[in-house]
């Protein structure tokens, strides 16, 4: 079945100038990109964002990093892309993730509060449509 993600390339990801080839992945992998805007995320947009992880140890520090720059956010589409996209993105933490992956071949560990890894991308269809009212609201 065709359906969207929410893919954002996060601040590391940005500064380090990996935009375009996390891009490219993607539609090297065949999905479209339907959607796509540079911002540096509000603290409010982020809690909505991340509400599943409110509470947990790591929330602040993720928080911090994630509003401490640009995102990109990208909205691409696709059939099975949700799962696609998390494959080409691989494992959550980059010094584990598999050397092929977003992750694996540029993340790695900084010894900071929070993992830095490059990318996000939506982990259900309920999440994507959560997740695409949030960073693109006008989106049909
Ligand atoms: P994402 O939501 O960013 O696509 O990543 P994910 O599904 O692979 O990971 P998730 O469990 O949803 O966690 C969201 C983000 O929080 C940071 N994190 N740090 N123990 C830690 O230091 C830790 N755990 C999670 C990561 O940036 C992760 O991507
Ligand atoms: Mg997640």
């Amino acid at each position: 079945m065709t359906e969207r993600s929410l893919v954002l390339i996060k601040p590391d990801g940005f500064a380090r100038g990996l935009t375009g080839e996390v891009l490219a992945r993607i539609e090297r992998k065949g999905y479209r990109l339907a959607a796509v805007q540079i911002l540096t995320p509000t603290r409010e947009a982020l809690a909505e964002h991340y509400a599943e992880h409110v509470g947990k140890p790591f929330y602040e520090p993720l928080v911090d990093f994630m509003s401490s720059g640009p995102v990109t956010a990208v909205v691409i589409e696709g059939e099975r892309c949700i799962e696609g996209f998390r494959s080409l993105a691989g494992t959550t933490d980059p010094t584990k993730a598999a050397p092929g992956s977003i992750r694996g071949d540029f993340g790695r560990d900084w010894g900071k509060a929070v993992q830095e890894n490059i990318v996000h991308g939506s982990d259900s269809p309920e999440s994507a449509a959560r997740e695409i009212a949030i960073w693109f609201p006008g989106l049909a």
